[in-house]
């Protein structure tokens, strides 16, 4: 087997200061990692303080030191986006780190990363939120905050707990990863501090295998952070943006578009068979054809993962309507429930809160709602059951 690459991509914007020590430290450390071939490649952005400069000359003192220069400043996001097409691609890398020049990372856990690739994760965090890890403790109230509460936020929104430290900047990224998800991260939105949410999001949703090492995240000495206030919003934007879209292609939301396209189906077209038939025979018939539009287009779009066979279609279509009737019962038991039990509950009640609420519309609320809970149950034990 052909001995592996690796490089470890440091984002520079005026690192003079830093980025010495940095490249010395890292390679220091890379020392002692067996069995890879490992490099460093810094991105600068034309930093006004000429870091490129310096690292240009670093560059004759370290032979496996590489240098990227963007012309124009292009964000953190962008600026790894074009470091790691140039390390997978053009250096033939297989696998990048993420690294900060400032060494807040501790690169002395630079080893460890590699362990958890030999094992075979498709990658690996730095987290300062398991045991083992740290923030800094002198760091401001206001930044202590952002960065705990901003990730438990973020876990919240994206309901995902299995990882811990969302926003981490020190990370290993395997060709794997980067090749599954480039393409979805290229673009303004992605070209700042949001690139590493936007990453991890990804690649947590195409399945990837993510281990965390943990390391104490130290305060830069020199210099000054770029993280900016713009850098909050759009995180917030990014996760809205993710749930909504989850919402969007979710069953539930899918039911409930159906389940009002059939109550639209049905009055509109009650007026119509009112004005053949007698009113009873007009109201089943109504609700006959919301039913079949409803049934329709469960199997078309809401279960289309677990569409009938056509053979099915009768059998299943009368279990739909019996679960469709149940719903009906489940509606009129509530109304009479309500009306017996809770109106007088009610009368007690409500003047104390002093709330002007028509009950009569609360049962109707609560009695639609617990029909359409027990029709979504019902599709999904009995009439679209998981194939097993
Ligand atoms: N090339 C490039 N590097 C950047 C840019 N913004 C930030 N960086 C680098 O990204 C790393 C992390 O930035 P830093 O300001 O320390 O962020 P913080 O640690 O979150 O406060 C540092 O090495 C910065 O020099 C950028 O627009 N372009
Ligand atoms: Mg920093």
């Amino acid at each position: 087997m052909s001995i592996k690459k690796a490089l470890v991509i440091i984002p520079t914007y005026n690192e003079l200061e830093n980025i010495e020590k940095t490249i010395i430290e890292v390679f220091k450390n890379l020392k002692s990692v067996k069995n890879w071939n490992c490099g460093i490649l810094v991105v600068d952005d034309t930093s006004p303080d000429k870091t490129y400069e310096l690292v240009k000359k670093l560059q004759k003192k370290f032979s496996k030191l590489e240098l990227l220069i963007n012309k124009k400043k292009a964000g953190l996001g962008g600026a790894y986006l074009k470091g790691m097409e140039y390390a997978f691609g053009k250096l033939k890398a297989d696998l990048v780190f993420q690294f900060d020049a400032d060494l807040s990372h501790d690169p002395t856990k630079i080893p460890l990363f590699f362990e958890k690739i030999d094992q075979g994760a498709d990658l690996v965090l730095g987290s300062r939120y398991i045991s083992g890890g740290s923030i800094p403790a002198d760091w401001g109230l206001h930044r202590k905050f952002l960065s705990v509460v901003g990730n438990l936020v973020v876990r919240t929104v994206l309901t995902n707990f299995s990882v811990s430290d969302w926003t981490t900047g020190y990370r290993a990224v395997t060709k794997k990863v980067y090749q599954a998800v480039h393409k979805e991260l290229a673009g303004d939105q992605f070209s700042g501090y949001t690139f590493q949410i936007g990453l991890l999001n990804k690649t947590v949703r195409k399945g990837f295998s993510i281990a965390e090492i943990p390391f104490h995240f130290k305060d830069r000495t020199f210099g000054k952070s770029k993280i900016g206030p713009e850098y909050i919003k759009n995180t917030l934007e990014y996760i809205m943006k993710v749930r909504l879209q989850d919402l969007l292609k979710s069953r539930i939301l899918k039911f409930v578009i159906v389940g009002g396209i059939g109550a639209l189906t049905q009055l509109t077209t009650l007026q119509g068979w009112r004005t053949i038939f007698p009113y009873q025979l007009a109201f089943f018939l109504a609700i006959e054809g919301a039913v079949l539009m409803n049934f329709i287009l469960s199997n078309l779009w809401t279960f289309s993962d677990r569409k009938l066979k056509p053979t099915q279609y009768p059998a299943k279509f009368l279990q739909f309507n019996l679960a469709s009737g149940g719903s009906i019962l489940i509606q009129q038991a509530i109304a009479f429930l309500g009306e017996t039990f809770v109106g007088l509950f009610a009368l007690f009640t409500l003047p104390i809160i002093n709330l002007n609420i028509d009950t009569g519309m609360m049962y109707a609320v609560g009695g639609i709602l617990i029909g359409m809970f027990w029709n979504f149950f019902a599709y999904n034990k009995f009439i679209w059951k998981k194939k097993k």
